[in-house]
C-alpha cells in the first residue's frame, strides 16, 4: 500500500489543491469536497462532511479520524425509521473498494466533532486526519462554511 508513506509528502506538495476543493492526501486515497459548518460556541458538537475516494487498486479500510479541534471525532451513520425519526450511531470501519467513493454527506453520514476545543468560525479551516487500517494517515484541511451551509458550495 503506497499511501501511508507518501501521504504527508503528498499533502505538502498538493497544498495548492485546496483552492479547487480537491485534496489528494496520498496516491490511493483522495478526499474531495470537505466542508463543515460554523458552530455556535463550543457547547454543541460540530459536523464535517467529505467524499473519500479510493483511487488505488486495493480495498482500503477507513478506521477513524482525529482532529485537534475536538476531543473526540467519530464518523456517524444516520438512519431514519418508519416514522421518519432519524438517529445516529458510530459507522465503524468503512471498507472502500477500488474506484469507490464513500460520501460522508448530510442525511447519510457525518463526522461528529465532540467537545470542541474552540469555536468553528466561518472562513477558517481546521485539520482532520483520516486513519486507515494499514496505518496510513491522510490529512484533510476542512473549510468552515456558514452556519446554514448545506454543501461545499455553501
Ligand atoms: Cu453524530
Amino acid at each position: 500500500m503506497r499511501h501511508a508513506a507518501r501521504s504527508m509528502l503528498a499533502a505538502l506538495l498538493l497544498a495548492p489543491a485546496l483552492a479547487t476543493g480537491a485534496w489528494a492526501g496520498s496516491d490511493d486515497v483522495v478526499v474531495e469536497n470537505a466542508w463543515s459548518r460554523a458552530s455556535i460556541g463550543t457547547s454543541r458538537p460540530g459536523a464535517a462532511y467529505m467524499e473519500v475516494r479510493n483511487a488505488g487498486e486495493e480495498a482500503v479500510t477507513l478506521t477513524g479520524l482525529q482532529s485537534d479541534l475536538a476531543m473526540v471525532s467519530e464518523i456517524h451513520r444516520v438512519t431514519t425509521d418508519d416514522r421518519g425519526v432519524s438517529s445516529m450511531a458510530p459507522a465503524g470501519a468503512i471498507v472502500i473498494a477500488p474506484g469507490e467513493t464513500v460520501a460522508i454527506a448530510p442525511g447519510v453520514m457525518h463526522v461528529m466533532l465532540m467537545q470542541l476545543q474552540r469555536p468553528m468560525r466561518e472562513g477558517e479551516s481546521f485539520p482532520l486526519t483520516l486513519n486507515f487500517s494499514d496505518g496510513g494517515e491522510v490529512p484533510v484541511p476542512v473549510p468552515v462554511l456558514g452556519i446554514a451551509a448545506r454543501g461545499p458550495e455553501g
